[in-house]
């Protein structure tokens, strides 16, 4: 299996040496944000730990937490540590009261960013001579523009294709000879599906490897994206909090998880439920302090994925810890054909609509290659006796404002009174049928 490096030094580092790197950064870090940033400060303060208080690395465990509420605390710009005037571009994805988390990125930030994503792509085998779709939304997502810039600095040809329109993307697929595909996994399959329906066997296009990411996507799914495009499945994980796509990508040996970049990302798995840090290989929560962001760099921050860790040397050299496929989330949010949905923003649109009860189910499935997503709510007496129109109406205007607020398209079924089973303890609002 040929390897390749896009820093081999720092890749290949013996752990010391990294390790060595790391804490000199977080150093660095803790001292900066102790004096720019009011919030963190005031955190640290509380928690009684100061920036001289953290001399080996495991005295990051000393630090407090930051969750996704800091940011919505300090919506838009609070969290930031350089003046705007420094910032290039922003990101943001959405959230539970409508208010999106933002991230900011520095010159150099998007520099560092490319370079990370230049070294995800070498990571998973494609090289300068590679003609890259991008099929990642570009936009306020970072997959897009993240991996676009990567790409650039690989000195890869990209096309920027973004999301949708599947027949043009096979078409440009096959006129440009495309070697590399970067999708959500299951706009892989979506891909694969319009291949199949075009007549167009993968075998007669150009592609080799896939980067699929942005979405928990199970073995069986690799399998299938690896036999219907004819191509070899990489997973690449990242968060816009922490940086967006590159913050971990396997590479071609995909038995043992994910490469982080560790030189700029710093893992530990907590216990979700206590905080605690947990030993190397137990399963957990991931948690990601950044160690060279500039404008907006972040302190153990508690990704919600569950996963683990695995620090022995993987055989295609590299010393970068492994994290474990994202098997599930602390929470509940979904990610519906890659878009994060949470449930109670759903229920924020039903309880604005009248003639609705607070009563409601959303089903998850996957037909064919796709999620899809249904809402299910009882409808007032009285509403449920109008005419069909009426009813149909309503779905339809319960539908518009969902795609309004969360970009997701989904069906909605209006049910009788009383319906939907009630619970005694915690709501069953999602019933997941993916089986994935
Ligand atoms: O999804 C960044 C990204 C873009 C990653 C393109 C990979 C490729 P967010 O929109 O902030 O950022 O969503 C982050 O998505 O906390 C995970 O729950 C989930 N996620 C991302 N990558 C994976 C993956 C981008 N490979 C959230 N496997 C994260 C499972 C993933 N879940």
């Amino acid at each position: 299996m040929s390897v390749s490096y896009w820093d081999e030094e720092i890749e290949t580092l013996p752990r010391v040496g990294l390790e060595s790197i790391q804490l000199k950064r977080l150093k660095q870090l803790v001292a900066r944000v102790y004096k720019t940033v009011e919030p963190y400060r005031q955190k640290m303060v509380e928690a009684g730990v100061k920036p001289e208080d953290i001399v080996t690395l495991a005295d990051l465990a000393k630090l407090p937490f930051t969750v996704k509420n800091d940011l919505r605390d300090n919506y838009p710009f609070g969290l930031f540590t350089v003046p705007l005037d420094q910032v290039v571009r922003v990101h943001a994805s959405s959230g539970t009261t409508g208010k999106p988390t933002v991230v900011g990125y520095t010159k150099k930030d998007i520099e560092t960013w490319s370079g990370i994503m230049a070294r995800a792509l070498c990571c998973a085998g494609a090289s300068k001579d590679d003609m890259i779709h991008n099929a990642y939304g570009y936009g306020l997502f970072t997959g897009g523009l993240g991996a676009h810039y990567g790409i650039e600095c690989l000195g890869a040809t990209v096309i920027p294709v973004s999301g949708g329109n599947s027949k043009r993307q096979i078409n440009i697929m096959k006129d440009f000879g495309s070697t590399v595909l970067l999708s959500t996994p299951s706009y892989a399959l979506n891909l694969a599906d319009a291949m199949d329906a075009m007549d167009v066997d993968p075998k007669s296009l150009s592609l080799r490897v896939g980067i699929f990411g942005a979405e928990p996507w199970s073995e069986n799914m690799r399998e299938e994206v690896e036999r219907k495009l004819n191509l070899k499945a990489t997973d690449i994980y990242g968060l816009s909090e922490v940086m967006g796509p590159g913050v971990a990508q396997e590479c071609l040996h995909t038995d043992r998880g994910m490469h982080i970049c560790e030189d700029h990302f710093l893992p530990e798995i907590i216990d979700p439920e206590t905080g605690e840090v947990l030993p190397p290989g137990e399963k957990g929560e991931l948690v990601f302090t950044t160690l060279t962001k500039e404008a907006f760099p972040i302190i153990r921050y508690r990704t919600k994925d569950i996963s683990r860790l695995y620090y022995e040397t993987c055989a295609c050299g590299r010393t970068m810890v492994r994290m474990e496929k994202v098997t599930g989330r602390t929470d509940d949010m979904l990610i519906i054909r890659g878009v994060n949905v949470f449930p109670s923003q759903v229920e924020h649109v039903l309880m604005g609509v009248e003639g609705v009860e607070p009563h409601y189910q959303i089903v998850v499935e996957r037909d064919g290659n796709l999620d899809t997503m249904q809402v299910q709510v009882e409808v007032s007496e009285g509403v449920f006796s109008d005419e069909i129109r009426k009813l149909e109406n309503l779905a339809r205007h319960i539908q518009k404002e969902i795609k309004d607020l969360l970009g997701v398209t989904c069906k909605v079924k209006l049910v009788e009174p009383k319906t939907i089973q009630r619970s005694e303890g915690k709501a069953q609002r999602v019933i997941d049928n993916r089986k994935i």
